[in-house]
């Protein structure tokens, strides 16, 4: 067999994201909803009522779960960030980061990741009403030939309208030319590849009102999120068909790939020992890479 490959899915599904800020959590918070009308209908956030399991949990579309910060008037705005990340546990192929606001979708807000648990955050993807103040990036949607791992600031989707269920899917090779040759391309190989992602939320839209400093409109500016999904396939270099779970000596239970191919390690990313004839390869569609027995 030549490249195998595990199943998409949404690796998000579940997993525990880690959130910086919660209502509620210290004490409760009053907040109002934002219904574009001058009298707001306001509500208490208790603990319990917004925490981060919302984020990644299964919802039925009529009444969907979801996670909320404070508002600013606690404090939540710009140069304060808001970050919500989330650990995979290996390495994924990402397809894509799909976010579903309650609330309205921000003015600034960035998504990084990591390829392993001990590398630096890298930026991945910027939407932004103002790229060049917030980030000092350009506005643009598409990258050109050559230049094909350069990250992106948008300012599409950073309107304050829709007011709620607005959503942002960012797709880790759209507007990237090269991908058309993506099996050729180790650069864009690694780009679409991480083990954790984190979500930082940086401004808030607002309508201009929050100048007057008043209560109701400061408890009216918050961040809520009903969904994040992550699409991708868990990492095995096209030696592994599927991911299955395991319990290490830590007793930490984590996703590793099914190696084939005398492959090993969590992504089949070393030859089996004494397999070491062949030098380790990514399994292609022409050729499988198979590590040899050495005699
Ligand atoms: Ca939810």
């Amino acid at each position: 067999m030549l490249r195998c490959i595990p199943p998409f899915e949404n690796a998000a599904f579940n997993v525990l994201m880690e959130a910086t800020n919660t209502c509620g959590q210290d004490r409760p918070t009053e907040f109002c909803k934002q219904t574009g009308v001058q009298k707001k209908s306001c509500e208490i956030c208790r603990y319990g009522d917004h925490e981060a399991l919302f984020l990644t949990d299964h919802d039925n579309n009529d009444n969907a779960t979801s996670w909320q910060s404070e508002t600013m008037y606690e404090g939540i705005e710009y140069p304060n960030q808001v970050n919500l990340t989330l650990h995979l546990g290996k390495t994924f192929d990402i397809t894509y980061v799909r976010v579903l606001f309650e609330s309205p979708r921000p003015e600034s807000w960035g998504i990084y990741k990591r390829r392993n648990e001990k590398s630096s955050w890298e930026p991945y993807q910027f939407y932004s009403a103002t790229c060049r103040d917030t980030y000092d990036l350009p506005d643009l949607k598409e990258t050109v030939g050559g230049d094909d791992t350069r990250v992106l600031c948008t300012s599409d989707y950073s309107d304050i309208s829709p007011l709620t269920k607005g959503t942002v899917a960012f797709s880790t090779l759209e507007g990237r030319p090269s991908a058309y040759n993506f099996e050729a391309n180790p650069a864009l190989q690694e780009w679409v590849q991480a083990t954790d992602l984190r979500i930082t939320l940086d401004r808030l839209n607002t309508f201009g009102d929050e100048v007057f400093g008043d209560d109701h409109v400061l408890k009216s500016y918050y961040y809520a999120i009903a969904d994040v999904a992550v699409g991708a396939r868990c990492a095995c270099n096209g030696h592994a068909g599927e991911c299955v779970n395991s319990t290490s000596v830590d007793g930490k239970t984590r996703r590793v790939c099914r190696c084939e191919h005398n492959t090993a390690g969590p992504d089949c990313n070393e030859c089996l020992p004494f397999y070491n004839d062949a030098p380790w390869g990514r399994a292609t569609t022409k050729d499988a890479h198979e590590c040899k027995r050495m005699y």
